[in-house]
């Protein structure tokens, strides 16, 4: 590490202590480690997050939307703020890093910095955002969509398989609605925003990398698909008389499989299947399912709705079963702040850790946030690539150096 880390010291004592703390807040009777943002034990991480931001020095608020705002004032009477944050929330049998090393990155930044006497001329703002992870009604990020009003009243709206609506299920956990929408912010004060986060993929270990630099994040398109046939006997419906609706959700998802195989750098995944009746020897009345596509081009997400719409229609037809596919509105692939990412890489270089450059196939809160401010991503290396999974893995020296690098990039950025 070069000579600029000296004066600054993070403590991988804290870091490694404040992980495994979280870790220990999970929904016990589900794998991996899951903390999902409207499960029971999301509340309980929220409140040690909001402690150990108070402890490290912020004034905390949680906004309408649920995202825990910490913020230290700078020095200067300038008003202009810098944002750090990322996601605490988990997928269902996830790991203990995704997310996670982001804010406690960003809170363990704030400590060195502090610990180091060097204040910054720009307030500095950390965020744990809210349910950046797909909820059951298919939605991510809504803590930073609210944060950059991009949140309506049709989200809102949007049922999960119980019939419920997601301002039911907020209502549920004392989130109300009309906050939510209330709760963009205005970012002309922002300069910038730095995400600190794991690569969930094999590249860096394989380029044997020490840091990534994300240059763009992938865009999204969600959908959810319902075919409604009939049930019949097993035993007795000739094959040629049925409406299989369980055998058209199933060449629906081969083609969510096949489209994302056609395109470049292109992902198509299908789950949460259901068959209803969910017995052998009835033939499926009901199935559906939720699915993704993600790539780095807006235009070939949108051909590949279409593709899949039209493929779905076609299983539905060849068997009599009706076809509904509900597509979330489409997240455009997100480029990094060009200014930002050489200011991450001048501070890679003056610490001495080995990088490179990539493409990030997961999305972030970066996404959103780079809409509205000059963004930049900081990543550290998955072991294996895995990730949303028990086995997801980041060695302690490497999350190390991924909260330094974050630290010297705020003061970087300070000093623009
Ligand atoms: O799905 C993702 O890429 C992120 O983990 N929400
Ligand atoms: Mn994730
Ligand atoms: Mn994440």
């Amino acid at each position: 590490m070069g000579a600029i880390a000296a004066e600054i010291a993070v403590d991988p004592g804290r870091v490694e202590s404040d992980l495994w703390a979280l870790a220990a807040l999970v929904e016990a009777d589900l794998p991996g480690w899951t903390r999902t943002a409207l499960g029971p034990v999301d509340r309980e991480a929220r409140e040690l997050v909001l402690r150990w931001m108070a402890d490290a020095g912020l004034e905390t608020t949680v906004d309408g939307a649920g995202n825990i705002v910490g913020r230290l004032r700078g020095a200067g009477a300038t008003g202009r703020s810098l944002m750090v944050g990322s996601h605490t929330d988990t997928v269902v049998g996830g790991g203990r890093f995704d997310g996670i090393v982001g804010v406690v990155g960003a809170i363990e930044a704030v400590r060195a910095l502090r610990e180091a006497g060097r204040e910054l001329e720009h307030d500095l703002v950390v965020v744990d955002f809210f349910s950046e992870e797909p909820n059951e009604f298919g939605l991510s990020c809504l803590g930073s969509r609210a944060m950059v009003g991009e949140l309506t009243a049709e989200h809102l709206g949007l049922l999960d398989d119980r019939g419920r609506t997601l301002a039911d299920a907020l209502a549920e956990i004392g989130i109300d609605a009309s906050a939510l929408l209330g709760a963009h912010v205005d970012f002309s004060g922002v300069d910038a925003f730095l995400e600190l986060h794991i690569e969930q993929g094999p590249y860096l270990e394989q380029q044997g990398s020490q840091i990534g630099l994300v240059e763009s994040i992938t865009g999204v398109s969600r959908f959810r698909a319902l075919f409604t046939g009939r049930a019949d006997h097993a035993g007795t419906a000739p094959m040629g008389l049925r409406h299989d609706a369980g055998c058209a959700a199933a060449g629906t998802v081969l083609a969510v499989e096949r489209i994302a195989g056609e395109g470049v750098q292109t992902r198509g995944t299908s789950g949460q299947v259901t068959f209803t009746p969910a017995a052998v020897n009835v033939v499926t009345a009901r199935a559906d399912f939720r699915g993704e596509f993600r790539g780095p081009e807006g235009e070939w997400l949108r051909q590949a709705q279409e593709q899949l719409t039209a493929a779905a229609q076609d299983e539905g037809r060849q068997r009599g079963v009706g076809v509904e596919v509900d597509w979330l509105p489409l997240q455009e692939p997100a480029p990094m702040s060009g200014p930002v990412l050489s200011a991450l890489a001048g501070v890679v270089d003056g610490l001495g850790y080995s990088s490179s450059r990539l493409f990030s196939g997961a999305e972030h809160d970066a996404a959103v946030i780079a809409r509205k401010v000059p963004s930049g991503m900081i990543f550290v290396p998955s072991h294996d690539g895995r990730s949303h999974c028990p086995e997801e893995w980041t060695d302690l020296v490497d999350v190390t150096a991924g909260v330094t690098t974050l630290t010297h990039a705020l003061l970087a950025l300070d000093q623009q």
